[in-house]
This record gives C-alpha cells, structure tokens and sequence, in this order.
C-alpha cells in the first residue's frame, strides 16, 4: 500500500514550539478524512524533531532507496536546526525506510548538517541522480546558496 508523509514543521513537541513532526499515513483510494490522531487506524506513524524551533519537516524528498533494501527512503529539512556548534544552522535528516518507527527513526537517521550560523540549510530539497540539492537561502547574510551533496555521504560535490 502507498504511504503518505505529511509534514507539520510547527508542530509543538513536549511543549517546545516549533520543533517539527512528520505523519506517516496510509494511502487508499477515494475521497476520504484522514485522522492523525496517535490512535488512529491511518496513521502508521509520528516521527518529531529533536529540539525546539528546528522546524523539522519543513522540507522533504524522497530519495529512493539509499542502501538497497527495498524499502524507500528520504530526507527531511529542520532548517532552523542548531548543530553541535552553530546556532540555527539547519540539518537535513537522512530516514531510512528500515527504521521507519517513533523511537529509533532520528537515531538511525544519517544527519547532513549546515556550515554557518543562521543559514536555513535544508529549507529546500531536491534529488536528481543520487545527489541532493539543498537550499540553504540565508547563507552569506541572506545571499543564499544551494549544496549539491553526495546522498550516501553529504559531502559537498564541486564539478
Ligand atoms: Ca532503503
């Protein structure tokens, strides 16, 4: 069956503003009412963002099946995410489709992240050919810039 990724980069997470969920639903056919609620029969599962105003989910792509298992894979945009060092930086989240539950996504997920301070990295995304692009539009104060990166490693591709 199809499943869906809705994202909700607002979301309020224990309390914290702004921290950012995904729904993984069931598709089907027809017109019908979709129920997020955790107890719902549609809702295969709510993956949150790690920390408060991260914005998880405000970007997504799938990006097939990264490590061969059959099982689809994609990345996710947090683009007001702090790194370890940087404030605001942006992460993309790399989720593999193996590890698709409430616990163990973000843990196994493989983390791409920004290079300057409030630079919005992962407010974009897009994949063509085993690479992503990801827009990082306040880079450089505000002049903005986009990285091709290598899917399976994030390092930058320079052609
Ligand atoms: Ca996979």
């Amino acid at each position: 069956m199809t499943e869906i990724i809705i994202s909700a980069p607002n979301a309020v997470v224990n309390g914290n503003r702004d921290t950012g969920s995904i729904y993984i639903v069931k598709g089907g056919i027809g017109n019908r009412t979709i129920n997020v609620d955790s107890s719902s029969f549609d809702l295969v599962v709510r993956i949150d963002g790690e920390s408060l105003f991260s914005r998880f989910g405000f970007s997504i792509a799938c990006v097939g099946d990264i490590d061969c298992d059959q099982k689809p894979d994609f990345a996710v945009g947090a683009p007001l995410a702090d790194t370890g060092t940087l404030t605001l930086a942006g992460k993309v989240y790399i989720l593999y489709g193996r590890d698709i539950n409430s616990s163990s996504t973000l843990v196994n997920s493989t983390i791409f992240e920004g290079y300057e301070n409030s630079q919005g990295y992962g407010t974009s995304l897009a994949v063509k050919n085993g690479r992503l692009l990801i827009g990082a539009p306040r880079t450089n104060k505000d002049t903005g810039r986009t990285y091709l990166v290598d899917l399976y490693t994030g390092q930058i591709i320079t052609e």
